[in-house]
């Protein structure tokens, strides 16, 4: 996923664009073995997230939210990165790292960011039923926004108005 697509997520549209322009870097890659194995119930998924930050917002991904009521996990495999949930009013942020485990209850709005120097790994583990609605963060944003810490290695923000600035 090239950041030119995730235009309309970071808060800093501007800033953005010339990093667009620059060189238009690789935010995150989304890898799924087996995913296409016949009458499997779950699916995995392997995402990496490069390094970076859009005018001080860490890379991240789209997030999403699923369109049946599905729950999923998360399992860090490498770097140190922020899992985003919200369910439209509250917004919980959980660290994950290489072997700590993180659960997406159904009914939250999923988003990853690497707060770290290092590419951040993480393991999905998904029903295969749950549909991804983009659409659904798009318009409401994930109600906070994970940012360079001031002597702290991030900070995550109240977002009000969750489009772009
Ligand atoms: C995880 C899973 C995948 C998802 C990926 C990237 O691996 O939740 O289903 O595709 O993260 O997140 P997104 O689809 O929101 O860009
Ligand atoms: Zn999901």
């Amino acid at each position: 996923m090239r950041l030119s697509r995730l235009e309309g997520l970071f808060h800093d549209t501007a800033g953005l664009r010339r990093l667009v322009v620059r060189d238009d870097p690789v935010v995150y890659r989304v890898e799924e073995p087996g995913s296409h194995e016949r009458g499997a119930a779950l699916g995995l998924a392997e995402t990496t997230i490069s390094p970076g930050a859009v005018a001080g917002e860490f890379f991240m991904t789209r997030g999403h939210m699923h369109e049946l009521p599905r729950d999923e996990v998360y399992v860090g495999l490498a770097g140190a990165g922020v899992v985003l949930l919200y369910d439209g009013v509250r917004t919980a942020a959980h660290e994950i790292e290489p072997g700590i485990a993180v659960h997406i209850p159904a009914g939250c709005a999923h988003r990853t960011v690497n707060v770290g120097d290092a590419p951040l790994r993480f393991l999905a583990v998904y029903h295969r039923d749950s549909g991804a609605n983009y659409e659904w963060v798009q318009e409401r944003g994930m109600g906070a926004r994970v940012v360079v810490g001031d002597g702290e290695p991030y900070r995550v923000v109240p977002d009000a108005d969750g489009a772009a600035g």
